[in-house]
């Protein structure tokens, strides 16, 4: 009698302790998902939660421990804990991809911050939490943001003139200087000393944000800022967003001047716009994937894929963590996994997908490798959210040719196409093909089945949130 009320007791504890436990166990994780836009942010995000909820199994996902172990239970989408921020429209962008009748189309774009919060079931497999909570929940916030914003990082450190330098030296190239005229020669009858006109600033600033749009439209050179001019969101007309880069800013300034109103400007949106971005979301993120279109660069040729280079670059440097860094000082960001994918790999035969990888590799090795000095790690992948294409083999004079299959985007014909090789490193403007390069992008597949078709997105899961997983 008594023992077995003591083994009552007991097991009611034990039953306590194991809750309590397993409170203690449950785990959450940011994962911030950015890249410029129309890079495959809400493309991912639709088929990372797809393939969670839905497709969640050991032959869908292979490399995916949780998957390939027979450890996870179930996931489902659970409301999100930041009530401010608008949720990623999940089901609209899946009925858009599977459509009750009518051909599928891809998501329409958002241009705003947007949140997902995910609740993932799992089987523990090692050490104390198998033994006691046999079951554990990993919570994870997906974040999409648009790297337009990211790009405007370096502004924290630059003061007006600074910023200005850049800009403006920018503005002197030969990719920007041509559609740039309209804003230089309006800005060339700008008396910058004379008493403010803030209706003039207005008409100066939308020649320069129609100047930014059309560089990113045309052009997809990176190097744009302020990067809300690109996504104003809710800062649409506020005269914050009014300012624009001058030449020669003299060091003394007339208060009350169009100049000192450019400056104040300039100053409110980096106090009020960039710094509480990095305040309120970029420090509380753990892991970050960045999806980067190289093949939509490579399309574009030398000078664009310089410059994404160059801004990654720049990007990677900031996220350096050495203890001198300003960035650290100011944010002390948790980011300890990042990941460089390269996405829409289906628009390319598999052979190819690792000079893909390696290409991005060899834009992102120097900054890594500072990076991975201090301990944080960081990845290249080619990937693919969404397989737009069916892969084709095609004999033509004897030879065997990988081809694509697949509806170019806007057309009505269905295309077998032999994609061109990616080069598998950085090549400069000399190595450059002359013919350049042509791949050409799809509509989503039909999926009678209702299920979505990735290409590696089991290894991205692996590598963002897999340790956290075990
Ligand atoms: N083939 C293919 N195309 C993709 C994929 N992801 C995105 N895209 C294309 O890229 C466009 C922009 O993607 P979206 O997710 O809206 O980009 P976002 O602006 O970063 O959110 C889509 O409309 C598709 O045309 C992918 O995995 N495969
Ligand atoms: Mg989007």
């Amino acid at each position: 009698m008594s023992q077995s009320f003591a083994k009552n007791t007991f097991n009611k504890l034990k039953n306590k302790a194991e809750k309590a436990l397993h409170r203690g166990l449950d785990q959450h994780v940011k994962l911030a998902v950015t890249g410029l836009s129309g890079s495959g942010k809400t493309a991912f995000i639709t088929a990372l939660v797809k393939h969670l909820t839905s497709q969640a199994d050991d032959k869908n996902l292979p490399f995916f421990n949780v998957m390939r172990e027979k450890r996870h239970i179930a996931t489902k989408v659970v409301p999100q804990q930041a009530l401010t921020i608008p949720t990623f429209a999940y089901n609209q962008a899946l009925s858009s991809l599977l459509p009750l009748e009518g051909e599928p189309a891809w998501p329409a774009s958002t241009e705003r911050i947007n949140t997902l919060r995910l609740a993932i079931k799992y089987q523990s497999n090692s050490g104390l939490r198998g033994h006691f909570a046999p079951q554990s929940t990993l919570y994870l916030d997906i974040i999409d943001y648009p790297g337009e914003w990211l790009l405007d990082l370096p502004m924290l450190e630059q003061s007006f003139t600074d910023w200005c330098e850049l800009q403006y030296s920018l503005l002197m190239q030969t990719a920007r200087n041509e559609k740039a005229q309209p804003f230089l020669s309006a800005l060339a009858e700008l008396d910058l000393s004379s008493s403010v006109d803030e209706s003039l600033l207005a008409e100066v600033a939308a020649l320069y944000q129609q100047l930014l749009i059309s560089l990113k439209q045309d052009t997809k050179l990176a190097m744009l800022q302020p990067g809300r001019m690109l996504m104003p969101g809710e800062l649409k007309g506020a005269p914050l967003l009014q300012f624009f880069p001058v030449a020669n800013v003299p060091e003394e300034i007339a208060e009350g001047s169009n100049l000192a109103h450019l400056k104040k400007r300039y100053k409110a949106y980096v106090k009020e716009v960039v710094k509480p971005f990095y305040e309120q979301h970029f420090r509380h993120f753990d892991r970050q994937i960045v999806l980067v279109d190289v093949l939509s660069a490579l399309n574009e040729g030398a000078e664009t894929l310089h410059e994404q280079s160059r801004v990654i670059n720049q990007l990677l440097a900031h996220f350096n963590y050495g203890e001198a860094s300003f960035f650290k000082r100011l944010f002390k960001p948790n980011i300890d996994k990042l990941l460089f994918a390269a996405n829409k790999s289906d628009h390319i035969s598999a052979q190819y997908h690792k000079d893909l990888a390696l290409l991005l590799d060899s834009i992102v090795h120097d900054q890594s490798n500072h990076l991975k000095f201090e301990g944080v790690q960081i990845e290249t992948m080619a990937m693919s959210s969404i397989c737009a294409t069916e892969p084709r083999q095609v004999v033509e004079k004897g030879q065997q040719l990988a081809c694509i299959y697949g509806k170019p985007l806007g057309e009505h014909e269905w295309v077998t196409y032999l994609p061109p090789q990616p080069p598998s490193r950085l090549l400069n403007k000399h190595e450059w093909p002359a013919q350049g390069f042509e791949f050409l992008s799809f509509s989503p597949l039909p999926c009678p089945d209702k299920r979505l078709k990735h290409i590696r997105l089991d290894h991205v899961m692996q590598y963002l949130i897999g340790d956290k997983l075990t």
